[in-house]
């Protein structure tokens, strides 16, 4: 029945029908997938209470008896915001708008860099949309939400078991008036390698279809490595923040390489690369004040751009340099929402509004609803404990180790499960002098990652830097330091330091090109062909093959749950982590205006063959689904 339904419906004939249009055409699944999505969910349900989920498991659980996170209500209808000017007018005069404006823009990153850099990026989509219309409504003045990219993407497939596209398309549906943002690390997409260049064409090409402003940076500071994307931006007609990753300090002479005529001549580059806005992304949060006021008033003397300024709180004195930055004539910042700031994330959005206000550069936000949407968020993150990964207190130490905001919690992470939590010290140290091996080289993804996976196999088997450069002496470097000396993320300011590119590649030599020159492009129809062969005649759209062309395995693993699981991504947030209990309820829109009322009867034995019925309520009907007890 549902072929024939298939076959027959007016979309479907018209060729213009997506997987999506599968998924979300109720008409089809009258007679079939409508239970099947039903059952789907309850045996994810199921097997989530009674095996747990493998990633809280041991992890502190959030208190039985938390508040519900409830959106704040709508004080108006949503304003004009800066997304109808981008629509009317163009990129270009949105810059130019920006660089008109009196008031400090604000951007908020709970939705991408705050969660990321607290939570291990493992926010879910149904947290953030049932949120989004209040931002529309109450916050119209906002510059922009950061709400995609960097690590979100392929967390939302491997964890979430969620389509990034859709949490994408609601979001920018839920927010028409404010401008969507995303992280892009130019040739490298949304993943830690590069790829062909019409790969990341293409990617951008999708990614404009919900995203207005693209921060668009290099892993190494190489502009010749970002024009790719940043023309592709250019093309889609959305707003290019060309950016300069900051790292070293520009008040010290020891760290002459990066010096104000460096970052200077880097956004020169990317002005006249085409870049709308300035994007200086201070990924660990080492900008002083004194330094942000020297440097933003050199960019803004030196470039015609609009300056966004991007920092992380890890030190704890982040809100000082905004407030300079401010001062020296910043356009635009970033902060967190008060319950997603400080530590690893942003500042606090809150604290950056009342400082301003009555000063010349005050924000105009209403700070009332920054408050109550910070509540919301406040209990959100409640539920979430099992992925805070935190910092007790601010650390000076970053300037030791200079950490991007978004590593740090992973690599501590990495630590404990290498048994080095304790060594936690150690592996800062460490890290630090692995970037100077490395000729001192702007650490953020990928790069931050080499050096963390160098530092990591330092610690771990008790070598030195003074070793690891013996030449006398043999070292097996992980992967990716043999993949970054051979070129394939490009070149630093200077290049690497030819000892450590001799060693690591034993004489072999690098390519010192761009490495998208030397990748051949992927035939995309052709990969769209098979990967819908691969997956028995799944008709394959253009959010899943750019999807899985920047993560194929991730892709596929998805998409086999996706079959298994079905909508799981409506769950809430408790359930999805830690399933139900015997009497409880719990809802779940699975399409807009179809709802699933699930109740849990109750749990039974586990059988002779290790498996255990559940018995659950489908819109009063009763159901028993079997799972396997793992356990
Ligand atoms: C993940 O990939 O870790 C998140 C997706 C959920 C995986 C499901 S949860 C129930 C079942 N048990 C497992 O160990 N994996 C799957
Ligand atoms: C990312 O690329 O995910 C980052 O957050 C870099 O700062
Ligand atoms: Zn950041």
């Amino acid at each position: 029945a549902f072929v024939e339904n298939l076959l027959k419906h007016p979309t479907f004939l018209s060729n213009e029908y997506t997987t999506k249009f599968i998924d979300e055409t109720e008409d089809l699944f009258r007679f079939k997938k409508r239970r099947d999505r039903g059952t789907k969910v309850l045996n994810y349900i199921a097997d989530i209470s009674v095996n747990g989920h493998p990633e809280t498991e041991g992890r502190a659980a959030p208190a039985a008896d938390l508040k519900p996170a409830v959106a704040p209500a709508k004080r108006a209808e949503p304003a004009m915001g800066t997304r109808n000017l981008l629509e009317q007018k163009g990129a270009q005069a949105v810059a130019d708008w920006m660089k008109k404006q009196k008031q400090l823009l604000l951007t908020d990153t709970t939705m991408r860099d705050g969660h990321q850099s607290l939570l291990a990026t493992r926010m879910r989509s149904i947290d953030m949309l049932k949120v989004a219309p209040s931002y529309a409504a109450n916050l119209p003045q906002l510059f922009s939400m950061e709400c995609w990219g960097g690590a979100t993407f392929d967390v939302a497939y491997r964890f979430l078991q969620e389509c990034p596209w859709q949490r994408l398309r609601d979001l920018r549906e839920a927010m028409p008036n404010l401008m969507t943002q995303m992280l892009l690390r130019a040739s490298n997409g949304v993943g830690y390698t590069n790829y062909p260049d019409n790969v990341v064409q293409s990617f951008v090409a999708e990614a404009a279809k919900g995203i207005d402003v693209f921060r668009v940076f290099d892993s190494l500071n190489w502009v010749e490595n970002m024009r790719v994307a940043m023309d592709a931006v250019v093309e889609s007609g959305k707003i290019c923040e060309g950016t300069v990753c900051y790292t070293g300090d520009i008040l010290d002479p020891n760290r002459a390489k990066y010096d104000i005529k460096y970052y200077v001549g880097m956004a020169k580059e990317l002005e006249a690369a085409g870049a709308h806005v300035l994007g200086l992304k201070d990924m660990a949060g080492l900008l002083k004040p004194a330094s942000a006021r020297l440097l933003i008033r050199a960019l803004k003397e030196e470039t015609g751009l609009p300056i966004h300024f991007h920092t992380h709180d890890t030190s704890g004195i982040a809100g000082a340099t905004i407030l300079a930055a401010a001062d020296a004539g910043v356009d635009a910042v970033d902060a967190a929402m008060d319950a997603f700031s400080g530590g690893t994330s942003q500042p606090c959005m809150g604290s950056i509004v009342e400082a301003l206000r009555n000063t010349d550069r005050d924000t105009g936000i209403d700070i009332k609803s920054v408050r109550e949407i910070s509540d919301y968020w406040e209990a959100v993150r409640a539920q979430y404990t099992a992925f805070e990964s935190g910092l007790a207190a601010p650390a000076s130490e970053v300037y030791l180790h200079e950490m991007p905001g978004g590593q740090f919690t992973n690599l501590k992470a990495q630590a404990r499960s290498l048994g080095l939590e304790e060594r936690w010290h150690e592996v800062a140290q460490t890290y630090a002098d692995v970037n100077q091996m490395f000729g001192d080289i702007v650490k953020v993804t990928p790069s931050s990652k080499v050096v963390g996976d160098m530092a990591l196999m330092m610690v771990s088997q008790g070598l030195t830097r003074e070793e690891v450069e013996d030449p006398s002496r043999d070292v097996a470097f992980p992967d990716s330091v043999v993949d970054m000396m051979r070129g394939n993320l490009g070149q630093p300011p200077g290049g690497f330091p030819e000892s450590i590119v001799d060693k690591v590649l034993k004489g072999e030599q690098p390519n010192i090109e761009r490495p998208g020159a030397h990748l051949a492009p992927v035939d995309i129809e052709a990969t769209r062909a098979e990967l819908s062969k691969e997956l028995e005649g799944f008709s394959v759209d253009d959010e899943d093959l750019n999807g899985y062309l920047m993560y194929p395995k991730v892709f596929k693993d998805y998409m086999g749950r996706h079959r298994q699981y079905g909508p799981v991504r409506t769950l809430p947030t408790r359930t999805f982590f830690y399933g139900m209990e015997p009497g409880e309820e719990i809802t779940a829109e699975i399409d807009p205006g179809k709802t699933l009322e699930i109740r849990l009867q109750a749990v039974g034995e586990t059988d002779e063959n290790g498996e255990v019925k559940v018995f659950f309520e489908l819109n009063g009907q009763p159901r028993v689904i079997r799972v396997p007890n793992r356990l």
